[in-house]
């Protein structure tokens, strides 16, 4: 299952999950491309979704690998492979036929087979996580690239060639009840025009639409007006599904289901506001990262690690730096967690933001993660391009561009972005909600509050002003196991505790800051190339290692998020 949720009913899925054969190339850095001459190669079997750094041969390759298995069509029809992530950048071929590839290893691609005739066909990805000119965004970074299919896979079969390929719904109050704005994308693949109906049901309101499907994309819209809904908010994540049936001459041929929430977002002065009331995101950082299965994270663990993150008292997480896995978020819209979710960048400064892909790979990512996560409710804010060059004129113009392009895919949501240029920031002005990065007592030694202070001095005039301000991260490391409770040592897990007591006694209770996500939930593995400041080749600043076990940490944030969640239920403004 891809999602946590049945999306189809009536459209055929098959999910390819399961043993795929792995075929690394003979020679060492053999970069040949002719994926079919890799079936020979050495061959491993292992477990899609995965990543080959699960096998120990495979822990540090980097490199490219073909990945085949073969599958059961039962009748005749369009097919359509749906790749929810390939790490980080897949060509894939049908019978041996290429029918398309996608760069980035945390965004969904759908590619189309063509139409199909039963029997057994051949499935053939080649993968690569290679660092180089392929990627402006893939970089030896402060955490790992893994290579493999990391996310669910299905073929769907569309015998007739018509299909809704998603449904977008904003709902906004009117009166009692609500109004929710409904567009819906039909592909006909076949090349004639099709006149074709649309059935659309949500909270027991329903709609009709007759309409003309011409060959390719068409975009469909309708309203439903909705009333005795129970809104969705952290304390009551209620949840609908929104069902889209197409049909032709009377006859079902496709179906798409949503689930989505009654909610809306915006900013007010300071203030972030969930259905007009002002909301403080606090919680952690969170990479899909686990010494078992890299980025290729199982629900299970997803599930595990959110209930830790409860337990600390969070009740938001941000998915840094990169979309998630689409389950994560479903889970996130079921227990009314709040996300902050960003595009994939890291700490990229000008030169690589000049790269020549750069542009279009953030604009691919970007459309992809709003086209794909559009109806999550609990994403309350996008945010992009994490700690890159906002403070240069080039580097900004690019901020703005991506700012433009994702009001233009989503006006429903605020946008931020998380800044790290404390002298002179020159994005302020075009964002929402303000979101920075601060290690007070880790990278520099300086009293929070100081630090906190100069800081808001400095952005208020520079675009800050009047808006919200989120500590996007703050944090230290700490060894898991190296107690030292009289000198308490940096990296000992007793100076992790003590710098984060002092940070968060002063950003939780800071008037000017609106919410907090501390850096980080787990330790996770980094590239080597940052071996001089990663001890162990990892980024040690979880509240839980990379096993999930606490550190003194944890009993910390625990405190302070209790501390702040009580606070906030007397009514206090911050
Ligand atoms: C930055 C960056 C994070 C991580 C952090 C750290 O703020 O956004 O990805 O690298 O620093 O651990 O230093």
């Amino acid at each position: 299952m891809d999602r946590l949720f049945q999306q189809h009913a009536i459209r055929k899925t098959v999910s390819l999950d399961g043993t795929w054969e792995h075929y690394f190339p003979a020679g060492k850095g053999e970069t040949r491309i002719e994926p079919q001459a890799w079936v020979s190669g050495e061959r491993r079997d292992i477990a899609v979704p995965c990543v080959w750094e699960m096998l120990d041969e495979r822990k540090k390759y980097r490199g490219e690998a073909v990945v085949r298995r073969t599958v059961e069509v039962a009748e005749r029809g369009y097919v359509r492979l749906v790749f929810k992530g390939v790490s980080h950048t897949a060509r894939v071929f049908f019978d041996g036929r290429e029918i398309g590839g996608h760069h980035n290893a945390f965004t969904p691609f759908t590619l189309d087979a063509g139409l199909v005739e039963p029997g057994t066909h051949e499935i053939l990805v080649h993968v690569s996580n290679m660092h180089g000119e392929i990627s402006a965004l893939h970089v030896p970074n402060d955490y790992y690239n893994y290579g493999g299919i990391s996310r669910p896979v299905s073929l769907h079969l569309i015998p007739a060639g018509l299909l809704i390929r998603h449904v977008h719904a904003v709902t906004t109050p009117a009166g009692k009840g609500w109004k929710v704005a409904c567009r819906a994308e039909i592909l006909n693949l076949t090349a004639a025009a099709r006149k074709v109906s649309l059935r659309a049901t949500l909270a027991g309101a329903a709609a009709s639409l007759d309409m003309t499907a011409p060959a390719g994309s068409s975009m469909h819209v309708w309203e439903f007006d909705v009333a005795g809904v129970t809104p969705w908010a952290p304390g009551s994540p209620a949840l609908y599904r929104l069902e889209a049936q197409l049909s032709e001459n009377g006859q079902l041929v496709d179906d798409h289901a949503e689930r989505i929430g009654f909610r809306t977002v915006g900013v007010r002065g300071e203030d972030i506001l969930l259905n007009g009331a002002k909301i403080y995101p606090m919680g952690f950082n969170r990479h899909e990262d686990h010494p078992h299965f890299g980025c290729a994270i199982p629900l299970e663990i997803m599930r595990l690690d959110m209930r830790q993150m409860l337990d600390m008292g969070a009740n938001a997480v941000r998915t840094c730096h990169y979309p998630n896995d689409e389950r994560f978020l479903d889970l996130c819209d079921e227990l009314g967690v709040l996300v902050w979710e960003e595009n994939h960048a890291r700490g990229l400064a000008l030169d690589r933001m000049q790269h020549p892909r750069f542009r279009e790979q953030c604009a691919t990512c970007n459309e992809e993660m709003v086209r794909e996560h559009f109806n999550h409710p609990s994403i309350f804010v996008w945010g992009i391009l994490n700690e890159c060059e906002s403070g240069k004129e080039e580097g900004a113009r690019l901020y703005q561009e991506q700012f433009d392009q994702l009001r233009a895919l989503d006006s429903s949501r605020p946008v931020t972005f998380a800044s790290c240029c404390h002298d002179k920031d020159l994005c302020q002005g075009m964002v929402d909600i303000a979101g920075w990065n601060i290690y007070p007592g880790w990278y520099v030694d300086e009293p929070v509050r100081e630090f906190l202070e100069k800081s808001i001095a400095r952005h208020e005039p520079a675009g800050m002003r009047g808006k919200p301000m989120i500590i996007s991260e703050i944090g230290a490391a700490g060894l898991t196991g190296y107690r030292d409770p009289v000198r308490r040592a940096k990296w000992s897990e007793d100076r992790q505790a003590d710098i984060l007591d002092e940070q968060l006694g002063v950003v939780l209770n800071h008037p000017r800051v609106g919410g907090v996500f501390v850096w980080q939930f787990c330790d996770v593995r980094v590239d080597e190339s940052w071996f001089y400041s990663r001890v162990r080749c990892m980024n040690n600043k979880g509240c839980v290692d990379e096993h999930r076990r606490p550190k003194l940490s944890f009993e910390t944030v625990k405190r302070h998020f209790a501390a702040k969640a009580a606070a906030l239920g007397r009514g206090e403004r911050r």
